[in-house]
């Protein structure tokens, strides 16, 4: 870390202002009005324990991190799935989701994988991360995808449907429409009942809110008082360091990644480190550190804390945050596994919170 990079003595309200990054300027301030630099690591095993969770934890933090895959009942439905709820939440409680898919491949695997197929990222997570052994172009590639993706979604698309004669109500319980064994058939083989013409028009017109798709649902409309809604760029972090014991990642390879941040200051809002990367003058990357726990309630506040016996190693926030300099803790079974992980959420908030101040004096 370099000890006196500017930045570690600069409030957030303050970063906020020079941030490159739309998103990172947004989350600067986020932090400011909600005194908050806790992020949640949501891994829990279910879409209904993490929207719960999410629900009953959103006031104390600022990032709510995912790991899709680990989530069973995850409702890909990009209008009322999963993915839609936990932005209304997002929006209620003001905190940005981040999606931690760790992306590693080549540039066009990497852009169909953020972009399309079954969970399609890019449309509910606002930041997601990427380690970069495959080299730094595949950076580019992500963020050539971004680009894309926010272009075209400036755009929404407004599809009317119109059916002709029968609506699919007026078959009979059961019975389906490419049904053979009716005995009221022309000679094409075809129920007459069931012919029917179907329209479908698809115009393009230009979206006015920064959101993609509501949900009907009660509660769907609120939004954190005190802040606009975020901006829809997306945002990218670079795994620049692990948390696990025995990791890997060489210096060389962290610098590659400061490299590349630099490089792709339009997309790249920072990093997941063990340490804050900031370095040149006009450095002011964000950076999110996970491995992070609290002694138990009671206990010496900067004692040690064990790792949990599978190579997760634990630092406390005041050590993470005031000597080494990160922004945001990432905190995960310390919350989820309280008694009362709104409140452990709280504890959790205000010592980050005490910690960061304490850097900036
Ligand atoms: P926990 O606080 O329960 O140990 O969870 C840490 C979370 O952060 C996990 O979701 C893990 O995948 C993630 N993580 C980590 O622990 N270390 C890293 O270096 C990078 C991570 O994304």
């Amino acid at each position: 870390m370099s000890d006196r990079h500017p930045t570690l003595l600069q409030p957030y309200s303050e970063r906020a202002k020079t941030a490159t990054h739309p998103l990172s300027r947004y989350l600067f301030r986020l932090m400011d009005l909600k005194a908050s630099n806790l992020c949640l690591s949501a891994d829990v095993t279910t879409a209904r324990e993490l929207l719960v969770l999410a629900d009953r934890v959103g006031p104390s933090i600022v990032v709510l991190k995912t790991h899709y895959d680990l989530i069973s009942g995850w409702d890909y439905n990009p209008q009322t799935g999963t993915g839609v709820k936990l932005a209304a939440l997002a929006r209620k409680h003001g905190f940005l989701i981040f999606e931690d898919r760790k992306f590693v491949d080549i540039g066009k695997t990497v852009q169909m994988q953020y972009t399309a197929g079954t969970a399609r990222i890019i449309e509910w997570a606002h930041i997601t991360n990427a380690n970069i052994d495959a080299g730094k172009d595949m950076v580019r590639a992500m963020a050539e995808a971004a680009a894309n993706w926010k272009a075209r979604i400036h755009y929404e698309v407004k599809t009317s449907v119109s059916v002709g004669t029968p609506v699919a109500g007026q078959f009979e319980d059961g019975e389906e429409q490419n049904d053979n064994a009716g005995d009221d058939r022309d000679s094409d083989g075809r129920k007459g009942s069931i012919v029917s013409i179907t329209t479908v028009t698809q115009s393009f017109e230009p979206a006015d809110s920064p959101r993609l798709a509501k949900t009907n649902e009660h509660g769907d409309e609120l939004v954190y008082p005190g802040i606009e809604e975020p901006p829809m760029d997306r945002g990218l972090l670079l795994l620049a360091q692990m948390s696990s014991k025995g990791c890997l990642m060489t210096k060389d390879y962290t610098q590659a990644c400061v490299e590349a941040a630099r490089e792709h200051k339009d997309f790249v809002m920072g990093y997941v480190a063990q340490e804050a990367l900031n370095s040149a003058p006009d450095d002011n990357f964000i950076h999110m550190t996970p491995g992070c726990k609290l002694p138990p309630p009671g206990q010496e506040e900067n004692g040690h804390v064990e790792g949990d016996g599978l190579g997760q190693q634990y630092n406390t926030p005041a050590k993470l945050i005031t000597l080494l300099g990160t922004d945001i803790v990432i905190v995960g079974r310390g919350i989820i596994q309280a008694a009362d992980p709104p409140s452990e959420a709280e504890r959790y908030r205000r010592k980050s919170w005490k910690a960061y101040l304490t850097r900036v004096g």
